[in-house]
């Protein structure tokens, strides 16, 4: 099976976890977002979102980071991640659900808004949504604080995909100082999870430091942006960037020149267009 993939986004991160605790060898495809691999013609005909990430097993195409993790936890049932009883196995759909509607939203905006905005150069933090993320977050939080009273894992006694899935949204969460003292459970349970082999193999290759300055250059991440989509206005800035870069610190010809203004001359249509944020 190959997996096209970013090791910097959450939503591979819990696939990619899912495989390495099942012990699933996937063939893994990295795409180079500053390079919009992930928007080729190509790609868009295995995912027409342009995102990561997408599972291939044959003639069968999948995306939708959860329900790939259903679909590999269904092959090896024994492992018990996705449970066979059916209130069970209805109980871990739900807890994915709750994730991808409630919870991991609100880690995708304070990602946007206090890492990748200062590492594109995409102007200041938005305090106002950062402080409804960071409500909503506490809100949320408490849910599955409580669910957690008295248990190791969300569903059942034992580990499932429920308790991978949420844990990935949490990928960044002590870079972007999310109160989990808060929620002592959550934090007991997350602790667990981050203590697996399979979480640390997983690890992305580089960490992200608060100011999200690890990533020194635009194209190291080239704009991820989780569950909401990255606006086309992005991924233009990032190239009109580099273009201009390139064209201030090199001599560059007149290809090269040709270039940079061709980059920036699709920012501004972009821009004027109103494409994206
Ligand atoms: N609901 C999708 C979300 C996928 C998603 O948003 N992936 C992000 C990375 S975390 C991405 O590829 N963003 C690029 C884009 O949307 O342009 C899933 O769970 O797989």
């Amino acid at each position: 099976m190959k997996l096209f993939h970013n090791p910097l986004s959450p939503n591979v991160r819990r696939v990619r976890l899912t495989a390495a605790v099942l012990g699933v060898e996937l063939e893994e495809k990295k795409l180079e977002f500053a390079k919009g691999e992930h928007k080729s013609p190509a790609y868009l005909s295995l995912n027409p979102n342009g995102a990561v990430p997408t599972l291939v097993d044959g003639d069968f195409v999948l995306t939708e980071s959860r329900s790939i993790m259903q679909y590999l936890a269904s092959k090896k049932p024994e492992s018990g991640l996705l449970p066979r009883d059916e209130a069970a196995r209805a109980d871990v759909t739900r807890w994915q659900f709750w994730d991808a509607a409630h919870f991991s939203p609100q880690m995708g905006t304070l990602g946007f808004e206090k890492m990748f905005k200062a590492m594109m150069g995409l102007g200041e933090p938005d305090s106002g949504k950062i402080q409804e993320a960071l409500g909503n977050f506490r809100r949320y939080a408490a849910v599955l604080n409580k669910r957690l009273e008295g248990k190791d894992y969300i569903v059942g006694n034992a580990m499932t995909i429920a308790d991978l899935t949420i844990a990935s949204s949490l990928m960044y969460a002590q870079q972007l100082e999310v109160p989990l003292a808060e929620f002592p459970n959550v934090q007991a349970w997350f602790s667990r999870i981050t203590a697996l082999d399979g979480w640390k193999k997983t690890r992305a290759e580089k960490p992200v430091s608060p100011s999200g300055r690890t990533f020194d250059r635009a194209d190291d991440f080239g704009g991820i942006r989780c569950g909401l989509g990255a606006p086309p206005r992005e991924y233009a800035a990032v190239a009109a960037h580099q273009e201009l870069e390139k064209f201030q610190t090199m001599s560059p010809g007149p290809s090269g020149a040709v270039s940079a203004l061709r980059a920036s001359r699709d920012f501004a249509t972009g821009a004027r267009l109103g494409r994206g944020v």
